[in-house]
């Protein structure tokens, strides 16, 4: 098995090598660095003001380089897409019309990053930029790379904001530079996020309660189902529509105000899609928050009932899984020792989170192989914190 993994050192070792090839000049002065995550339950239910329950990973992007005393930035990436250029070049001008979006699309989060960064204007600077985050893989490549490049800008020009101010700046950035009207998930653990814990999030107030994962007899393991998601396409916009609509027949601010009760009594004013939309919303929220409690007390078997009661909602009431993703966890949930399974991240394709015991991993990576003899397994097993957290890419 080939391992994949690459610490946080030897990512900013490659970004220092690929600076010197670039600049040729002395050592980039920066190098800072931000995690991908998992969502352990709580899918699209950020925007709706709900709880959330993602961890940070130890999958990271990071970013070196160094200020320089004109206006031009100069930025290269050793892991955007191979048929995009990997090197950007613009210059800060006052109206701000050279971080308008455009090609190559990974600069665009870095573009947005400026634009809404606390301290503005930034000076200009070379940067480069390398992830273990798999591009695509529903495990926040994008968040990492926006808290990453916002904490390279405060390394050259501090601001005044708060860790909350900075994963909402980094949000922003996403819905102005990518079109995705996402919520506050991914920007916030990737800021907040603790080592050896899961954060149940309240994405109406912003409060985060951290939650212990140090149990060794625990593992957690993300299998990347190598089907590319983009939430750039219409359909996740789309479902942040459509609960909107649910609320608002509700007569509720957001589906966080509805209970299950509201929605039965209306629904004969309801077509059947938000109907649906609207029960795996209210439904989630109130798994997320039992499934939280589950995990304080160790019952593993009651929450990983809900991750599979999640993914059952997210295939049926949400649609937003898809066959590589509903065949990966029913092979996971045929293995003994495994508490549950589901998608994870926006959907469309991506990866799927798996809590099991820690002494069923080699038995269920084995069982992975021989359940799609198709499937190319590669697989790392980085310590975060008490919890191994194994990656798998099918
Ligand atoms: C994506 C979004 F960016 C998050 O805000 C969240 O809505 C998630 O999909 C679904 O839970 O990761």
């Amino acid at each position: 098995m080939a391992s994949s993994f690459q610490d946080a050192s030897a990512l900013v070792a490659e970004a220092r090598r690929l600076y010197g090839q670039m600049f040729g000049e002395e050592a980039p002065q920066v190098a800072v660095c931000a995690p991908g995550r998992v969502n352990l339950i709580g899918e699209h239910t950020d925007y709706n003001q709900g709880f959330v329950l993602p961890m940070a990973l130890p999958l990271v992007t990071v970013v070196v380089g160094s200020r320089t005393s004109g206006q031009d930035v100069t930025i290269a990436t050793a892991t955007g897409d191979a048929d995009e250029p990997h090197r950007v070049n613009f210059s800060l001008c006052s109206d701000g019309s050279t971080l308008a979006p455009g090609l190559p699309s990974w600069a665009n989060y870095v573009k947005g990053v400026i634009q809404h960064y606390r301290a503005s204007p930034v000076p200009g600077f070379r940067a480069v930029i390398a992830s273990s985050v798999p591009l695509g893989g529903g495990l926040s490549s994008s968040a990492s790379l926006e808290v990453a490049f916002y904490t390279f800008l405060q390394q050259l020009k501090p601001d005044d904001g708060d860790k909350v101010s900075k994963a909402l700046a980094c949000q922003k950035a996403e819905h102005t530079h990518a079109g995705v009207p996402c919520g506050i998930m991914d920007q916030f653990v990737s800021v907040l996020g603790r080592e050896s814990h899961a954060l149940l999030i309240d994405c109406r107030s912003l409060e985060a309660t951290p939650i212990p994962l140090t149990d060794p007899g625990l593992v957690i393991l993300i299998t990347n189902s190598n089907v590319k998601h983009s939430l750039t396409g219409s359909e996740y916009p789309a479902r942040r529509r459509q609960c909107e609509e649910a609320a608002s027949i509700l007569g509720k601010d957001s589906l966080r105000d509805a209970t299950m009760k509201n929605l039965e009594d209306a629904k004969d004013r309801l077509d059947d899609v938000t109907y649906r939309r609207a029960r795996h919303v209210i439904e989630e929220i109130e798994r997320t928050v039992q499934a939280a409690e589950a995990l304080k007390r160790g019952a593993y078997e009651e929450f990983g009932k809900l991750m599979v009661e999640s993914h059952d909602s997210l295939r049926d009431l949400y649609e937003v899984s898809c066959r590589e993703l509903d065949e990966l966890v029913s092979a996971a949930m045929e293995v003994e020792g495994v508490f549950g399974s589901r998608m994870t991240g926006g959907g469309f394709g991506g990866c799927t989170v798996t809590l099991l015991q820690a002494n069923a991993i080699d038995r269920m990576i084995l069982h992975l192989q021989l359940w799609k003899q198709t499937w190319q397994i590669s697989s790392h097993l980085p310590v975060f914190g008490g919890i191994p957290v194994t990656t798998v890419a099918c």
